[in-house]
């Protein structure tokens, strides 16, 4: 499959920052999968990716943990392009295009797209419920500590900091799953 990673589509376009997570099947496979497919996207490359975390599910009723991730990518797509491609990419992942809170193979969110702002019901940016997310901030924070939210000027740092005991809760690092060639350090950590 044609990789973009190391070809200039990486340097040239936004810099945008995307949670992946998944809780139905081989988990890991649909998150390598979903990697991959955006890799091979024309006009956008994989720069980097975060480890991988085992999570209690957050939201209502009772769900089978989800394994999540956040992955940088360089985008030479606009906001509503790059979704449009990511509902593909779940699509064949088997995702049901009407599973909104309910278990999913794969799940791709674009929670910054650099600078941009905005307040549409198809996508707002930043991610309107990342910052209460621990699922989120912990694997962003590897990535991306030192990127500023465009709307608070907070860093993506302070905003995981500030996550309450509770809301950090039920997210455990997967130590030995890799998804990509340059994840961050097992061992030593990012
Ligand atoms: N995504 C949701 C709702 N709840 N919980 C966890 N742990 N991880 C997720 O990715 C997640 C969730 C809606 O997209
Ligand atoms: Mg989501
Ligand atoms: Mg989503």
């Amino acid at each position: 499959m044609r990789s973009n990673s190391d070809s200039s589509a990486s340097r040239a376009g936004e810099r945008v920052y995307l949670g992946l997570g998944g809780n139905q099947g081989d988990r890991s496979d649909h998150l390598r999968a979903g990697l991959r497919a955006l890799d091979s996207e024309a006009g956008l490359a994989v720069v980097q990716v975060s480890r991988v975390y085992e999570t209690e599910f957050v939201g209502p009723g009772r769900q089978e943990p989800y394994l999540n991730a956040c992955a940088e990518i360089c985008s030479s797509l606009g906001p509503d392009e790059l979704l449009a491609v990511f509902h593909k990419i779940e699509a064949d992942q088997g995702r049901r295009p009407d599973s909104h809170m309910l278990p999913r193979p794969l799940d791709l969110d674009i929670l910054l797209f650099g600078k941009e702002i905005r307040t549409d019901p198809g996508l707002s940016l930043p991610h309107p419920r990342m910052r209460e997310r621990a699922f989120v901030l912990v694997p962003l924070t590897e990535i991306a500590g030192r990127e500023i939210f465009p709307d608070s000027g907070e860093t993506v740092a302070e905003a995981c900091a500030k996550l309450s005991i509770d809301q950090g809760r039920g997210v455990a690092l997967c130590a030995d799953l890799i998804l990509w060639p340059n994840q961050p350090d097992p061992v030593q950590g990012g």
